[in-house]
């Protein structure tokens, strides 16, 4: 069979489907050369991890190797298709550099040693600090990629065996706002809609959202809509011409490009409108929200005239999109982090549920929204409580659910820290850099790479007196800089579960064995658990459990009454069943439920919700008695907010607004598909994506070398000449410094996109904001002959993007 090439054709070939129809199956597969399907000996059931679409495949064994992989035509996520990440993402487990043994640090080097010596020093280290500092001198940064079944021991072995508060998930870099803005709106976490709403809707609706390169499997059940019968009209909110605003464009709706950082007056403007022509649900706001009156005020100083001046856009921009989402019969909304990174972030969030809640579009097919997440499991981080929340959406506010847990656990209440918020990433790296954190232990994540203010943060993470601990699959920028390295089996080599953006679970088993000596997270915890001679009220060995289904089992009987109620599934009924699952799953309600709030009832009864909510400006938590004031009866709250100016605005040193974000062919730090022939090949460099006023007035060209700076520091990046609002630079993260010699920290101009952004969060969700700093670009005279930066396809003045890797 002749597999098409999805480098350039990242989307593959149309199955359209008419509104209301479902979604056709079309399978993907890719294959190692060589590999028949013939020679396939066994797959093993999974889903995807380089994104929080949740693709179910199947991963193929050859000879004891990963070989391939092959989309699940049954699943109702993705109906067997796949993206360029996942088709040629695999090949990663078997590159020659994983970590395969522990190392330590010994005279200033990193040296290979067993287990025993490795968790010998980290044991160590935690009772020193334990007995002479308490449990708040460690703490525990961890990841949106590890399986359910890890967070959930992680978080007991953290907050009900040790007893700190300093655990939260790089999930705070990425879906933090998601989950503030849905408990803000529903007082409580869970994602209202599902990836079918994508099926019934008229009107999709995306906010910050690139999901064409992002999710490209959502975007492909988009692009199958837009080719079909009755296609929807999208709207695209976006500073850049991404696939998603010429596709808006191309459907008959509106593409707005606003200067970053302007995203809450453009809301207030869109529900100015809405409002001000009376394209609202009078009856479902009476019946099922508070606050309306308060929103009605707030909007009313959001004209359209205004809202352009902020946003420098054109005031019919506003007006247009205004009218195709008030007419909308069946909207459907996505945010993601064009809203979550940037100013102001939760607030805006908070506006994009207002408005489908306004027009009355929620809990039927094709009325959703979707507070997307970016990685595959940060759903699990948040649900099993190894971020900022405790276990099971439970409010750490409320004493009853405290106990709640300290219950499952079989642990003192007084043991689950609960006095103040859980700490957040961005606080827990302040308490490591003033000393008061002196252990910290990461896992599943590159902040060496990742955090804002790189400079910073390399200092904070090679201090002598800090104990870094890094669980990795890679030698990483920030394993570098660890005492102690322990080596993780990943994805296909250990069995877990996963949920994905639209509640769906879905059970990743283990294919292979992993390499060297390199042991499953979960083995890591608990034999660090068992190490530390942890025990539970009866002087049992704690956690209880003691591998990937035990763990499991423990966490859907903890889960059980929670929104995010697992307890009709197991890993054998995951097995079992054709599709993946979505919460909650009770034995009374076996197959899951696709919609939440189908009644219009809501987790906001003050007994029941996750958080009482917080000031949208000052972060401050709401006590429970203004809770209670404001929200009596279990309905969904409108949380009205105003426009602010962002921090860092640009002015004349400093003239540009930057942006940074993502492309289709990379994941992340590129540990793994920087890894991957096909998709390194691709996008092979970091470049800097203006706009061609602003090339013209700065004298750049496309292909030229050049400089951008803030006031945190400077890059260098291929300029690539692009449909980007002027005034807006927009440079990919992915690019540390792994593969690079001679550049970066340790000499040279470095490419790291962090190494631009400022030390600065949102005050509700303390997500840092990667999405607005102010910057300038400047030509490096000398820099020789222009090579042209890669682009995706789609993209205006493109070309296919096999051809970059040859010519660079
Ligand atoms: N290929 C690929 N896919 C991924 C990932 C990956 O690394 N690579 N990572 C996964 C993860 S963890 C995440 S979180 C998601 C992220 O997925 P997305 O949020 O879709 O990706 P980003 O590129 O970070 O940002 C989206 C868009 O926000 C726009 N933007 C920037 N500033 C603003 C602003 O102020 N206002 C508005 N309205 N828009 C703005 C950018 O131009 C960009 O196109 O992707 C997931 N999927
Ligand atoms: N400027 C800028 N910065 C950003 C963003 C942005 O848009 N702009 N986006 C932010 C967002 S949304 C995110 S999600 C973060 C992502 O930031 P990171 O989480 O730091 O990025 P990754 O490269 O995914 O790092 C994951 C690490 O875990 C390792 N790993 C992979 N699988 C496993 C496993 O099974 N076990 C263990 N133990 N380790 C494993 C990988 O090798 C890698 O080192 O970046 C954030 N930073
Ligand atoms: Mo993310």
């Amino acid at each position: 069979m002749q597999e098409p090439d999805r480098i350039a054709q990242p989307w593959g070939e149309r199955t359209p489907h008419g509104r209301g129809e479902p979604w056709p199956a079309r399978v993907d597969q890719h294959l190692a050369d060589g590999v028949a399907p013939a020679d396939v000996q066994r797959w093993a059931r999974s889903a995807s991890v380089l994104h929080s679409n949740g693709d179910a495949m199947d991963i193929a064994v050859a000879d004891g190797r990963i070989a391939g992989v092959r989309g699940s035509a049954d699943d109702r996520v993705n109906r067997g298709r796949l993206g360029p990440k996942d088709l040629y993402g695999w090949q990663a487990n078997s590159s020659p550099d994983r970590l395969t043994r522990p190392l330590v640090r010994m005279g200033g080097r990193l040296v290979e040693t067993d287990w025993d010596t490795a968790m010998g020093r980290v044991v160590a280290a935690s009772k020193r600090l334990l007995g002479e500092r308490g449990p708040s001198a460690i703490g525990f940064y961890t990841t949106g990629q590890l399986f359910l079944e890890e967070y959930y021991t992680l978080a007991a072995i953290a907050r009900g065996a040790i007893g700190t508060n300093h655990l939260d998930g790089n999930t705070r870099l990425c879906t933090a706002t998601a989950a503030a803005a849905l408990k803000e709106t529903f007082a409580c976490d869970g994602q209202p809609g599902s990836f079918t709403d994508v099926d019934n809707a008229d009107v999709i609706a995306l906010f910050g959202h690139n999901a064409a390169e992002t999710q490209p499997v959502l975007w492909m059940r988009i692009l199958d809509r837009l080719a079909g019968a009755n296609p929807p009209a999208l709207v695209c909110v976006d500073p850049r011409e991404t696939p998603v605003a010429r596709a808006a464009r191309e459907s008959g709706g509106v593409h707005i490009a606003p200067l970053p950082g302007t995203n809450v007056a453009l809301m207030n403007g869109l529900l100015h409108e809405v409002i001000a022509n009376g394209w609202i649900d009078r009856e479902y706001i009476d019946a099922h929200t508070v606050g309306f009156p308060e929103l009605e005020e707030r909007v009313r100083d959001y004209p359209p005239e205004h809202v352009a001046r902020i946003c420098r856009i054109e005031p019919e921009d506003v007006r247009a999109a205004a009218r195709v989402l008030g007419r909308a019969e069946r909207l459907l909304s996505t945010v993601l982090q064009g809203f979550y990174q940037s100013h102001q972030a939760t607030a805006a969030a908070v506006q994009v549920n207002n408005l489908n809640l306004v027009r009355g579009m929620l809990g039927r097919p094709g009325c959703g929204i979707l507070q997307m997440n970016g990685q595959p499991t940060a759903q699990n981080t948040r649900e099993c409580g190894a971020d900022g929340d405790l276990t099971g959406f439970r409010n750490w506010e409320n004493d009853a659910h405290v106990a709640d847990i300290a219950r499952h656990w079989n642990v003192d209440q007084a043991q689950i820290p609960h006095m103040a918020p859980p700490t957040h990433a961005m606080q827990m790296f302040r308490y490591a850099e003033q000393g008061s954190i002196r252990m910290l232990w990461v896992s599943g994540t590159n902040p060496a790479v990742s955090m804002p203010e790189l400079a910073r943060i390399r200092r904070i993470l090679s201090q002598r007196r800090l104990f870094l601990v890094v669980q990795d699959i890679f030698p990483s920028e920030t394993a570098q800089l660890a005492d102690v390295v322990l080596p993780a089996a990943t994805w296909g080599e250990k069995t877990g579960c996963l949920t994905n953006a639209d509640r769906t679970v879905h059970l990743s088993e283990k294919a292979v064995d992993p390499p060297g000596r390199a042991r499953p997270d979960l083995d890591i915890f608990l034999d660090y658990a068992r190490r530390m001679d942890f025990r539970d009220n009866d002087g049992h060995p704690f956690p209880q459990w003691h591998d990937a289904e035990s763990a499991f089992d423990a966490w859907a009987a903890c889960s059980a009454g929670r929104p995010c109620d697992y307890s009709g599934l197991s890993h054998a009924r995951l097995r079992d069943a054709p599709s993946g699952i979505q919460w909650p799953c009770t034995a009374e309600n076996p197959d899951g439920t696709e919609r939440l709030y189908t009644d219009g009832r809501f987790w906001s009864a003050p007994e029941y919700c996750e958080s009482y909510g917080r000031d949208l400006v000052t972060g401050a938590p709401l006590e429970e008695t203004e809770y209670r004031a404001l929200n009596p009866d279990a309905k969904a709250i409108l949380k009205a907010a105003e426009h602010l100016p962002p921090h860092e605005p640009p002015g004349d040193e400093f003239p540009l607004v930057l942006t940074t974000g993502r492309t289709i062919y990379h994941f992340h730090t590129r540990t793994k598909t920087g890894r991957v022939p096909q998709l390194q090949a691709a996008a092979p460099e970091v470049w800097v994506e203006c706009s061609a006023a602003d090339a013209q007035r700065l004298g750049v060209a496309d292909g030229d070398m050049a400089e951008v700076a803030t006031p945190r520091g400077a890059i260098r990046a291929r300029v690539r000449v692009g449909a980007i609002r002027e005034g807006v630079l927009f440079v990919p993260f992915h690019y540390g410094y792994w593969d690079t010699t001679g550049s970066g920290p340790d000499g040279g101009p470095g490419r790291a996109a962090n190494e631009l952004t400022p030390t600065d969060w949102d005050p509700a969700s303390k997500q840092p904001l990667f999405k607005t700093a102010a910057a300038r670009l400047t030509r490096v005279a000398g820099a020789g002959s222009a090579v042209p930066a890669p682009r995706t396809p789609g993209d205006a003045g493109a070309r296919p993007a096999t051809t970059v890797g040859g010519a660079s």
